[in-house]
């Protein structure tokens, strides 16, 4: 007893020592100068360890502590290499983490654009540009997540041509495909940012101009040409502003008509080029847009239907972009799942009591034991994964909050995965489902609907013989109290 105990308290001291320390690597001293670059403090931000620099001194890579444990610096529920349902927790799991809201998230807001996190990383010429990707492998390395996944801009910086702005993209890409030989990090994807710089202020694929849509295309083959190069497994298309704020000064019809176009275009460079990857949409229903065309789930796959382009794209989905559209992540997952579309996740949560997208850590096990529900009936997520589209909140300035969250999120998620397996083999919210459907096995007129040779006549016939069926509870109470066996309980398999 004593011994645990002990065991514990020491624990709980390390933890406490490390997190002081990346407490203290945040202060203010560390703020930019006022242009952007770095301050002189910065120098003193990482340490020189063996020649290289490291940026996280205190942090030793993140390691797996079960249940039990009180270290905040540890996975309780995360162990990469235990193997659940045949496969390994991170062969389901797939993390990445997000370069935009981890190394170019400022803790901005629209009520506080100049945000709040002040990190040691930030600036914005070209040696920030190439420090930010050492300080990511590290921070990669350090929690044991093995993909990534970028917007052209995040990583390297538009400048005053395409060529400058290209060969940039070049320098920083050589320094990220070392990296990844190095560690043995890889792209989940890649994507580019058509929605911030002031020409897509009409949109990018979508824009009333050829002339745009034609800078909008240079920067998708950039972009592609990259992620090849970086063997990325997947290309994003989200699109930001293609959608509309005013009908009255928009062809709706020819806008999806050029999008459709656009992006059969990219799907032929990408063969072109021997772009081995999936294409990905991602739904969401607005911001920045009012009317976003890519909607929800149901929305983008109707769209790659009509446009005959749906062998070629399945989903990324994001949790928030659900609530946003009126559905749940649950809801989306569900709805490409039931298409065979799950292409990738977006990993993170909204917050309730606000409209707009606030890219939470997901830390919700409900949501994350249907999600990997979903996911092991698919039989995994390749070639997604789940991706930590998510930023710590502006409240939250910390450094080590930066691995706290990505911390939660994958327990979270391990968690999810070790209710999900756990639900699947009991069997009981299977058999609940299965009974609810069960005549359509049972019956004769059951079996025939089902295969799509019911006429309404046998139907009417089949009414008429048999009168009024019996009524059937649809069990939702029992349903969820099974769910939340696993989705609540203390897993302690
Ligand atoms: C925006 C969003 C994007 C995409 C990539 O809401 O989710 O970051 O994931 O462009
Ligand atoms: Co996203």
């Amino acid at each position: 007893m004593r011994a645990t105990i002990w065991i514990l308290l020491t624990a709980q001291l390390a933890g406490a020592t490390q997190l002081l320390n990346l407490r203290a690597g945040a202060k203010r001293e560390s703020a930019l100068d006022i242009d952007g670059t770095p301050s002189k403090s910065v120098d003193q931000m990482y340490t020189l360890r063996g020649g290289a620099k490291e940026w996280f001194p205190e942090v030793t890579p993140i390691k797996y502590e079960g249940p039990d444990s009180n270290n905040l610096m540890a996975f309780k529920y995360y162990n990469a290499d235990e193997v659940i349902m045949g496969k390994t927790m991170k062969e389901w799991l797939r993390f990445a983490v997000c370069y935009w809201h981890t190394w170019r998230g400022f803790g901005a807001d629209i009520f506080g654009l100049a945000g709040t996190a002040h990190r040691p990383w930030d600036g914005s010429d070209m040696e920030a540009h190439l420090n930010r990707v050492d300080v990511h492998f590290e921070f990669c390395q350090k929690l044991g997540i093995e993909y990534y996944c970028f917007h052209d801009r995040d990583v390297s910086p538009e400048c005053a041509t395409i060529e400058e702005t290209n060969a940039n993209f070049d320098v920083i890409a050589d320094k990220l495909a070392a990296k990844q030989a190095e560690t043995g990090i890889k792209l989940l994807w890649g994507t580019c940012n058509l929605f911030s710089h002031e020409r897509f202020m009409n949109g990018g694929m979508t824009n009333p101009d050829v002339n745009t849509v034609c800078m909008a295309a240079s920067q998708v083959k950039k972009c592609l040409d990259v992620v090849t190069r970086l063997g990325g497994e997947n290309f994003v298309f989200w699109g930001g502003r293609e959608g509309y704020f005013s009908l009255l000064n928009t062809k709706y019809k020819m806008e999806q008509d050029n999008r459709a176009a656009f992006l059969k275009a990219a799907v032929e460079y990408g063969d072109k080029i021997g772009y081995k990857g999936a294409f990905l949409l991602e739904p969401k229903p607005r911001e920045p847009t009012s009317h976003q065309y890519d909607f929800d789930a149901e929305t983008t796959l109707g769209f790659c239907e009509h446009y005959g382009i749906i062998d070629r794209f399945a989903l990324n989905l994001e949790a928030n972009h659900a609530t946003l559209a009126g559905h749940t992540g649950e809801h989306e997952t569900q709805a490409a799942f039931a298409r065979g579309k799950l292409g990738s996740i977006d990993a993170n949560r909204n917050e309730a009591m606000l409209g707009w997208d606030t890219d939470m850590f997901p830390t919700d096990p409900a949501l994350a034991t249907y999600v990997m529900k979903c996911i092991i009936e698919q039989g995994g997520l390749q070639p997604g994964g789940l991706n930590f589209d998510a930023k710590v909140r502006r409240e939250s300035t910390d450094i080590e909050d930066m691995f706290i969250g990505h911390i939660a999120g994958m327990d979270n998620y391990a968690r999810g995965l070790r209710a999900a397996a756990k639900m699947i083999e009991e069997g009981a919210a299977a058999k609940l489902v299965e009974d609810r459907y069960s005549t359509f096995k049972t019956t004769d007129i059951g079996k025939k609907f089902v295969a799509g040779k019911a006429t309404l006549e046998m139907m009417a016939a089949h009414a008429a013989k048999n009168g009024e069926p019996p009524q059937t509870s649809g069990k939702m109470e029992l349903a969820e109290m099974i769910f939340n066996k696993h989705a609540y309980g203390t897993p302690t398999y």
